[in-house]
C-alpha cells in the first residue's frame, strides 16, 4: 500500500461539482481509498489569459496500484468528465495531477513525480498542507517551506470543508 497525493483542478462546467464528482470517482475505485481531502479553493488561472478562475483541491489516497496504473486511472476519470486536450494550460473540465507517490522520484516519459511545477503553484501546495501540514518531498524539503517561498496570492478559500465529506 502506498500513500499518494492527487491535485484536482477545474474551470469549466460547474467546477465545484466536477471536483466533488471526481473525489467520489477516485474513492469508488477498488484499488484506491481517499484518506484525506483539502479545503476547496478558488484560484486565478496560471497560463493563457482570459480563461475562468479555477476550483482547486487535493486528496490523499492509499493505493495498491503502481504509479503508471494510478496515472491511467486518473486519466480515465478525466476522460469520463469530458476532458478534451487542446491548449496547454488551457481551460479544462477536470485535471487530476499526481503530485507525490510515496517517497518515489519518477522521471519517465509519461510521468514526473514529484510534479515538476508544484513548487510554483500555491493552488497545489496550500491544499496539500491542509491534509498534511508536515508533508515533505522525497528530498525531505518541507512543503510548508515551498509555500512560504511562493506565497498565497491569487488564492482564496471557497469552502472550509467539502460539504459532501
Ligand atoms: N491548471 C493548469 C493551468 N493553470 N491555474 C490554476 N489556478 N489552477 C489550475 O489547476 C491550473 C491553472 C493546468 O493544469
Ligand atoms: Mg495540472
Ligand atoms: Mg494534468
Amino acid at each position: 500500500m502506498t500513500t499518494a497525493y492527487i491535485a484536482l483542478g477545474s474551470n469549466l462546467e460547474n467546477p465545484g461539482l466536477q471536483l466533488q464528482r471526481a473525489v467520489d470517482d477516485i474513492d469508488s475505485l477498488p484499488e484506491i481509498e481517499v484518506s484525506g481531502c483539502s479545503k476547496l479553493y478558488i484560484s486565478e488561472p496560471v497560463g493563457p489569459e482570459g480563461q475562468p478562475d479555477y476550483c482547486n483541491a487535493a486528496v490523499r489516497v492509499e493505493t495498491t496500484l503502481t504509479p503508471l496504473a494510478l496515472l491511467d486511472a486518473m486519466q480515465s476519470i478525466e476522460n469520463d468528465h469530458g476532458r478534451v486536450r487542446t491548449v496547454r494550460w488551457g481551460p479544462r473540465t477536470l485535471d487530476l495531477d499526481m503530485i507525490l507517490f510515496g517517497n518515489e522520484v519518477i522521471e519517465s516519459e509519461r510521468l514526473t513525480v514529484p510534479h515538476y511545477q508544484m513548487h510554483v503553484r500555491n493552488f497545489v501546495l496550500c491544499p496539500l498542507l491542509d491534509i498534511q501540514p508536515d508533508l515533505t518531498l522525497p528530498s525531505r524539503k518541507p512543503v510548508e517551506e515551498l509555500l512560504k517561498e511562493m506565497g498565497t496570492s491569487g488564492l482564496e478559500v471557497m469552502a472550509e470543508k467539502y460539504p459532501w465529506l
